[in-house]
């Protein structure tokens, strides 16, 4: 029995060190050492020895296992280090190649002129206020002194919903909605979407608008230029100048549009500012005393100044947008030349 030990392990021997692949070699390890290999059926024949000589002849087989193991232990490294090898040429790898670029995603650029403005008013220690984009006729227009019969409130230029209900023409219900669950000192500026019947290629019927209201007591018209300077500054550049020309709307008195030393030609007049020098950016005033009164506040006590901007024509003037349609078309070979 001691030479058909010699022989399994000889056999077992070769078998570990002809193996070609991991899958041979298990195959071989079943075979001699498995359950029913070899190795174990002669050990379990040891009964058929004299009884003196079984312990001898177990630790003969134990240590032929021992030995086997650590045989197929070794040649199982060599042959999974060479087959990673084999799997690595095969896949051809050329680490000399440059990397896939990831494209990344950019903010919308309208985002990005909303986000610039919202940071130049919380650095002046205002207040972000959204509300809703369907509102009451009333907060729309009643309560900013538009009245029943001016132009604005016709179903050709308004979204109305029902005859109560419309699509918000401008952000200003925002800061009616504010001052009539506050009193003043408001200082807030609401930025979102807005929606008018108006379409070509510098009207969108949904477009955005950033508008801005101071409530307290002595608040005054210079108060409301110096804060339009700061602010053209800070979203133009350090040399921007400004310049109110006279203006009326219902909800100001007295109103002014604000232009801004041309951004491209920064005055000299060019093609963008149709040789002016100048660009339009907003539309300021004094709140009106009617819209103070009729959200509860008193005129004679307090005062405020109002302010608002299309972002839409912001951005067109910042990045030269001839058509408005471009900025809402989503198109990414547009889009990815505004990285921030
Ligand atoms: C309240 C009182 C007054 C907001 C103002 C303008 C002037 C203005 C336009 C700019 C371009 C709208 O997007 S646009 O077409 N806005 O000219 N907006 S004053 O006045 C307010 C707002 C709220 C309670």
């Amino acid at each position: 029995m001691q030479s058909k030990v010699a022989e399994i392990r000889k056999s077992a021997l070769e078998a570990c060190a002809q193996a070609e692949t991991l899958q041979q070699l298990s195959d071989a390890k079943v075979k001699f050492l498995g359950k029913k290999g070899e190795l174990t059926l002669v050990l379990r024949s040891m009964g058929q020895l004299p009884s003196e000589q079984r312990p001898l002849f177990g630790k003969l087989v134990n240590e032929v296992r021992d030995e086997l193991d650590s045989a197929w232990e070794q040649r199982e490294t060599q042959l999974a280090q060479a087959e990673e090898e084999r799997r690595l040429l095969g896949e051809g790898l050329d680490i000399s190649l440059p990397g896939r670029i990831i494209r990344r995603g950019t903010l919308h650029p309208i985002t990005q002129i909303i986000n610039e403005a919202k940071t130049i008013f919380m650095q002046m220690g205002y207040e972000i206020v959204e509300g809703p984009e369907v509102e009451l006729d009333y907060y729309n227009f009643e309560a900013l002194n538009i009245p029943p019969d001016h132009p604005a409130r016709d179903m050709q230029d308004t979204f109305f919903i029902t005859e109560q209900l419309l699509l918000r023409s401008q952000t200003s219900p925002v800061q009616i909605h504010t001052m009539e669950r506050r009193q003043p000192p408001i200082r807030i500026v609401a930025p979102g979407k807005v929606y008018r019947a108006d379409s070509d290629i510098s009207h969108s019927p949904m477009f955005h608008q950033i508008e801005g209201l101071v409530v307290d007591r002595g608040i005054t018209f210079a108060d409301l230029k110096g804060t339009l300077q700061l602010f053209a500054e800070r979203m133009f550049g350090a040399h921007t100048k400004i310049r109110l020309r006279p203006s009326y709307f219902p909800f100001t008195e007295p109103s002014a549009e604000v232009d801004v030393s041309c951004i491209i030609c920064a005055g000299a007049g060019c093609r963008v500012c149709k040789e002016t020098g100048w660009l339009e950016i907003l539309g300021s005033g004094m709140v009106h005393p009617h819209v103070l009164e009729k959200v509860g506040y008193d005129p004679r006590e307090v005062t405020g100044f109002a302010f608002g901007a299309g972002i839409e024509r912001i951005a067109m003037l910042k990045y030269g947008i001839g058509d408005i349609r471009l900025l809402f078309e989503n198109d990414v070979r547009f889009l990815q030349q505004f990285t921030s």
